[in-house]
């Protein structure tokens, strides 16, 4: 059964380039609720354990390094059907391939730097968001 919270992540560049107003007002605006909210550094160690499912693919280790090459906004979200419509609101992982209107079609700027993380089912959406917060964070 679908749950209705949702876990993201504003990722370095677009936290570096000044685009957590802007995409943080397009997460409220597609009818999202924000429940917790965070600026942080990953150290590679933890961004290691954060993305450890993607471990055996040719990416991982640039991942880490770029996830943790500054500072991210994580956040939990909430609304009907979270995990799905926040993947539509964020757009393909590849920009080139984002529909308008959506989050990475708008600030991502390549596969990797992609501006933002979604979660991909709820069971991902629960771990993830106690990754970053305490149950005494999320409101
Ligand atoms: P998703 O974030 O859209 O769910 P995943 O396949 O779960 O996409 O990949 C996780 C993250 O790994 C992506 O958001 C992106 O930052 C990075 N990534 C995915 N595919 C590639 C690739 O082919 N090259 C470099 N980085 C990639």
């Amino acid at each position: 059964m679908a749950t209705n919270r949702t876990f993201t992540m504003i990722k370095p560049d677009a936290t570096q380039e000044n685009h957590i107003g802007g995409i943080l007002s397009m997460i409220e605006a597609g009818g999202f609720r924000i429940v917790a909210l965070k600026k942080t550094l990953l150290t590679a160690e933890r961004a290691g354990e954060f993305y450890a499912v993607h471990k055996e693919r040719p990416f991982y280790g640039d991942l880490v390094k770029y996830m943790s090459s500054g500072p991210i906004v994580a956040a939990i979200l909430e609304k009907d059907n979270a995990v799905a419509d926040f993947r539509t609101l964020i757009g393909a992982t590849n920009p080139a391939q984002a529909e308008e209107g959506t989050i990475r079609k708008k600030y991502a700027k390549s596969i990797e730097a992609n501006a933002v993380h979604g979660s991909d089912s709820d069971e991902n959406a629960q771990i993830e968001g106690n990754f970053f917060f305490g149950s005494e964070e999320q409101f």
